[in-house]
């Protein structure tokens, strides 16, 4: 099954919403499938926004990514990596959709609330980055026989 790599940004944990963008992902019908509070390390920064290093926000996406704990998440399902981009809403806020994650809750391109991995090439390096294979866990919730 499809798996991506989300992550609720320093605003997003300042701001309280892990709460909020967990449950879209859990009421579309999407799996959580690991997930960790953490301080992202500068060169991990730098790592995973590796293909921006030459542009000129660089510096001041690795101090925001790095300024206070992220939530790091995988999730599984069915394209998975595609819908939670949709979900997520464009990069620059200002042209995110209402309804999105974006749209509703960000205002400038810098401080957008959340990542996710935009290929299924991506979605393999980033969850390789952020997790150890044992803290991935496969489940599936049709066998969970006490909430009938
Ligand atoms: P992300 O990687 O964070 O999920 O965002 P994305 O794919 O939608 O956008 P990407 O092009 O990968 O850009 C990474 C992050 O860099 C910041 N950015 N700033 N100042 C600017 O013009 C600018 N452009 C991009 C955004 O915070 C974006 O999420
Ligand atoms: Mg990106």
């Amino acid at each position: 099954m499809e798996k991506t790599f989300l992550m609720v940004k320093p605003d997003g944990v300042q701001r309280n919403l892990i709460g909020e963008i967990v449950n879209r992902f859990e009421s579309k019908g999407f799996t959580l499938v690991g997930g960790k509070l953490m301080q992202i390390s500068q060169e991990l920064a730098e790592q995973h926004y590796g293909e921006h290093k030459e542009r000129p926000f660089f510096g001041e996406l690795v101090e925001f990514i790095t300024s206070g704990p992220v939530f790091a998440m995988v999730w599984e399902g069915e394209n998975v990596i595609s819908t939670a981009r949709l979900m997520m809403g464009a990069t620059n806020p200002k042209e995110s959709a209402p309804g999105t994650i974006r749209g509703d809750f960000a205002v400038t391109v810098g401080k957008n609330i959340i990542h996710g991995s935009d290929s299924p090439e991506s979605a393999v390096r980033e969850i390789n980055l952020f997790f150890k294979e044992e803290e991935l866990v496969s489940y599936d919730k049709a066998m969970v026989s006490w909430i009938n």
